[in-house]
This record gives C-alpha cells, sequence and structure tokens, in this order.
C-alpha cells in the first residue's frame, strides 16, 4: 500500500481540487502528462449532502457510495480514469468512511434522501445500528471533545458527522463493495479521510479485501495506494505511527517545520539533515504537502502560520524546497479562487465552494496560452516556478543531497548528486543578497535557471549560470527579487 504506482521517473501528485472529471481528463493529456505529473487526487466522488451555499465541506458528509458529485457521473468518472491513465497519470481517490453526514437531514446528489437525526441512509443503506453510540462512545454528547483519547478519537463523533460502526462485518462489506468498485475502474489508490478517527483493525480488514488493481492499466498483483490523514505532531496525541504498516501517512510534522523555517522562525541552515532526524517517520512512510484543502482555509493549523496561494512568493519557495529534497512522496495542491476575510484569525469565506455558473454548476477550466488559469481557478500546479520544480525533482531522481552550503542563517545551496542544483536566500538581515562561488554538483557547462525563465530554443529566458570544470559556478539570489531562488540542472543545459 506504499507504492503509488507512478509511471517511470514521475513522482509529484497534484490534488485538484473540486475539478469536474472531465476538465481533469483534458488536464492529464493536455498538462500533467507532458509536464510529467505522476498523478491527480481527486475530491470524494461519492454522493454526498447536498448543503446550504454548497460549501466546498458538503464533499464530506457521505449519504450514499454511488458515484455522482457535481464533478461528474460515474461515466464521465470513468472516462476520466481511463484518459489519465493513457496520458500516463494516476488516480487517487480521496475515501470518507469515518462518518456519513452531520445532524441534518435533507437529499443527496445522486437524489437519495438522508437523515442525520434518525441516522438513516437508504441509499447504501445504513440504519441506527450501523453506528457508534452511547455503548461504545463514552462522551455524554457523544462528540469528540479529547483527540489524544485512541477510544475517544474513534467510537465518537467528529465535530457531529455520524461516526460508522466499522466493527460491523456488514459496514465493512459497504465500504469494500465501494472501494473495489474504484479499484475496478482503474484507479491506483486513495487518501483516506480522518483515519486517526478510524481503528487500524478496521481499516486492515477493509484493505485486506480489496482487490488488486486493474491489470488494464497496472502489472499483475499491484495494491492500492492508501495514503492516510493523521495529523500528529508529537506529544501525546494518537501517533501516525500506528497507520505506517496500512500504507503512507501525511506528515503533517513536514508541513509545519518548513512552514516555521519558511515565515522566518527558524534558520534555513538547519535544514541540512531535515528528515527522520527531526522526528520524520522514514521517507518511505511519508506523503508531503505545504498547502492542502484544509490548510488553506485554516481547518488545520493556523491562518496566518499556514503558507497558501495569497501569498504566492513563499508557497513558491516553500514548495520548491520540497520538491528539491529528497523525502517523502510530495502533494501539490491546486485550489480555486475565493475572498478570503480574515476577523479574528477566522476566514469568514472559508466555507466558499469551487466556481459556478448560477445553476451551481462547477465551472469548466479554460488555460491561458502562457499556461496560467483564469481568475477563477488558481492552478498552482502550472505556476512555472512549481511545475518545473516537478522536473527537477524528475530529474534529480534518487540522487543524494550532496554540496550542502549555507551562510549560517537564511541562505542555503545544495544539489542532488550531479543532476540538479538549487540555491534559496530568505535573508532577513545583514548581507541580503546571495552571492557566492558554490559547488554545484553541476558538469562543466551552461545552465538556464528554470525559475526566472526557462530554456527556450537553445537559449535561457531567464537567468543563466556557468559551471566550470570543477563544478563551481557564480550563484546569485537577490533579496528583493520576485523569486527567493533559482535552480538548475542537466535537462536545461546548453
Ligand atoms: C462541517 C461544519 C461543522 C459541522 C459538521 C457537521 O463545518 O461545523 O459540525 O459539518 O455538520 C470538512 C470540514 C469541516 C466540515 C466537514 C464535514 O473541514 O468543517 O464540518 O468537512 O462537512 C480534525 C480531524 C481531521 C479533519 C480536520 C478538519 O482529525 O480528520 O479535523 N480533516 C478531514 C478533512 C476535512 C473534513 C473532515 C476530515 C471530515 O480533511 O476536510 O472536514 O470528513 C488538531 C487535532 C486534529 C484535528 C485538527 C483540526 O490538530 O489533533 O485531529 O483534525 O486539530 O484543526
Ligand atoms: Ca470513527
Amino acid at each position: 500500500y506504499h507504492n503509488p504506482h507512478f509511471i517511470g521517473n514521475r513522482c509529484v501528485i497534484t490534488h485538484l481540487m473540486e475539478w469536474k472529471y472531465d476538465d481533469i481528463g483534458d488536464e492529464c493529456e493536455r498538462f500533467l502528462g507532458p509536464y510529467g505529473y505522476g498523478g491527480v487526487q481527486v475530491s470524494p466522488v461519492n454522493e454526498h449532502a447536498i448543503l446550504d451555499r454548497r460549501p466546498w465541506y458538503e464533499r464530506y458528509q457521505p449519504v450514499s457510495y454511488d458515484l455522482r458529485t457535481r464533478s461528474g457521473d460515474e461515466q464521465q468518472f470513468r472516462r476520466m480514469v481511463k484518459r489519465c491513465n493513457k496520458a500516463g497519470v494516476r488516480i487517487y481517490v480521496d475515501i470518507v468512511l469515518n462518518h456519513m453526514t452531520g445532524g441534518q437531514s435533507g437529499q443527496g446528489t445522486n437524489g437519495n434522501h438522508y437523515n442525520g437525526i434518525t441516522m438513516q441512509y437508504p441509499g447504501v443503506p445504513f440504519g441506527p445500528n450501523d453506528f457508534h453510540g452511547h455503548e461504545s462512545c463514552q462522551t455524554k454528547d457523544l462528540e469528540i471533545h479529547n483527540y489524544s483519547d485512541r477510544n475517544e478519537a474513534r467510537n465518537c463523533r467528529l465535530s457531529g458527522l455520524r461516526d460508522l460502526k466499522q466493527q460491523s462485518e456488514y459496514v465493512r462489506k459497504k465500504q469494500v463493495d465501494f472501494l473495489n468498485h474504484l479499484i475496478d475502474i482503474g484507479v491506483a489508490g486513495f487518501r483516506s479521510d480522518a483515519s486517526t478517527h478510524q481503528w487500524p483493525d478496521d481499516l486492515r480488514s477493509i484493505y485486506s479485501q480489496l482487490h488488486t488493481l486493474n491489470k488494464e492499466f497496472f502489472p499483475e498483483n499491484s495494491h492500492p495506494f492508501i495514503y492516510h490523514e493523521t495529523i500528529y505532531y508529537g506529544g501525546n496525541g494518537i501517533n501516525s505511527n500506528e497507520y505506517t504498516s496500512l500504507g503512507r501517512i501525511i506528515e503533517f510534522r513536514f508541513y509545519k517545520e518548513i512552514t516555521n523555517v519558511f515565515r522566518g522562525n527558524n534558520q534555513l541552515r538547519w535544514l541540512k539533515n531535515f528528515g527522520t532526524e527531526w522526528g520524520l517517520v522514514p521517507s518511505n512512510d511519508a506523503l508531503v504537502m505545504i498547502d492542502s484543502h484544509d490548510l488553506r482555509v485554516g481547518h488545520t493549523g493556523k491562518l496566518g502560520f499556514n503558507i497558501n496561494c495569497f501569498e504566492a512568493r513563499l508557497l513558491k519557495a516553500s514548495t520548491a524546497f520540497m520538491l528539491a529534497w529528497n523525502y517523502g512522496i510530495p502533494r501539490v495542491m491546486s485550489s480555486y479562487f475565493w475572498n478570503q476575510i480574515i476577523r479574528d484569525g477566522k476566514d469568514v469565506n472559508d466555507w466558499v465552494g469551487p466556481p459556478t455558473d448560477q445553476h451551481g454548476n462547477i465551472l469548466s477550466v479554460h488555460p491561458n496560452a502562457d499556461l496560467t488559469c483564469n481568475h477563477e481557478w488558481i492552478c498552482e500546479h502550472r505556476w512555472r516556478q512549481i511545475y518545473n520544480m516537478v522536473r527537477f525533482k524528475m530529474i534529480a531522481g534518487q540522487e543524494p543531497v550532496r554540496n550542502w552550503w549555507d551562510n549560517g542563517d537564511y541562505q542555503i545551496a545544495f544539489s542532488r548528486g550531479s543532476h540538479a542544483f538549487i540555491a534559496i536566500n530568505l535573508q532577513k538581515n545583514g548581507d541580503k543578497n546571495l552571492r557566492q562561488r558554490l559547488h554545484t554538483g553541476l558538469p562543466a557547462g551552461t545552465y538556464c535557471d528554470i525559475i526566472s525563465g526557462d530554456l527556450i530554443h537553445n537559449k535561457c529566458t531567464g537567468k543563466s549560470i556557468q559551471v566550470d570544470k570543477n563544478g563551481l559556478a557564480d550563484i546569485y539570489v537577490g533579496h528583493d527579487e520576485l523569486d527567493a531562488f533559482v535552480a538548475y540542472h542537466i535537462g536545461a543545459r546548453i
């Protein structure tokens, strides 16, 4: 369950939050495939509650396991999976198994009624006996109050969401059928939502009943890739290592430490041994990110600390470090525009759903000739500084980090063997420009900076460096430049 089944040397996932399946199919063919992305995480695909104002988070309130959402129906989902696999891009589905809806009633996206008060979900069907109650959850209101209490966190309700009794063979069977349906269609794996709120043994039992991946797209006997949302920062919370035998975990300590460094609370030079020596799980157990659908609106972590698309320079630099460093499988968040208004540390518009027309249909994505998207869709994954670092990571491959240099605080540089080199300058005081003759590890030649430009028709459209026969070059990153870093690799050499 740890292998993402990337094709070739692809190695990065992007989360195309709330995109329509037809658009994702287009994107796999016209951009993700050609630019080297390995896979797409898609927002939950099963029927979910329709809530007032259509917030993005309604997709985290399942009503049944029918495949129909505002992103499309089952036929469209199937077409997308096929097109993406053919383009060399894998599909990972965000699966919400811990719970159904909150305590309201209404209709789901496939027309099924549900009642969260009586706990009736005829679309599955699930009834009151399929949910945890007072016999297993000890809190008076059935809510989780103490996230560190292992029983409470698993058997009580996560913010009112009706908590499924995954100990029941019947509940497991319904969930196994749902996942096998997706596997048979050709997905490569899953993001497991709210994993810490599910017993590892229940998940183990469910996974043990899963089919191997579809042989039309995957080698025989391949198992789905599964990465778990376990928010653990150390201390007495539920340790994410309870889940590493089940697949990968999303390593939140990566996001937290890197954000902390790039916000200037910790010097960049300390990153020299970033990874397990900082207490992170082994690289092969980790999936990492800078931003996510929750972080961007402060549903996890804190606004003002989390880095999202509204701080583009910081987001690019921290993402570049994630993609240059040799740790975990990186995931790049790709969001849509919303009107962020922060009051008392909270984003008043943290609920705002994807861009739609006046009938509530999600808008299509129409990229511009310069590869960026229009206003409504941010498309961070299409920013040059980010997609060129995806290529950087591909070219770096498994080469080790070498030629580490730092100036003692906020300037660093390192190479990935003899394939690639990056220098970052977040200097706040003293001599602010990074101007150094450094060992790049690269073979002699002229290299284009893939951050300020590209290699086009054998010319650099941005900065460039001359690497001499000893691998030395003059590296420059001014403190006031558009981007806080430069990056060079053997794929962009003249
Ligand atoms: C919505 C409303 C609620 C309402 C509920 C039920 O906002 O007010 O009570 O519906 O009616 C998302 C949204 C929620 C939303 C939910 C369902 O973020 O706001 O609730 O969808 O529509 C904990 C969990 C972690 C979870 C985060 C958000 O451990 O699993 O909270 N993350 C996932 C997804 C979310 C999603 C859900 C789970 C639910 O990524 O997008 O919620 O499916 C400490 C703790 C962590 C805790 C964290 C929260 O770090 O250790 O365990 O995370 O704080 O900041
Ligand atoms: Ca639970």
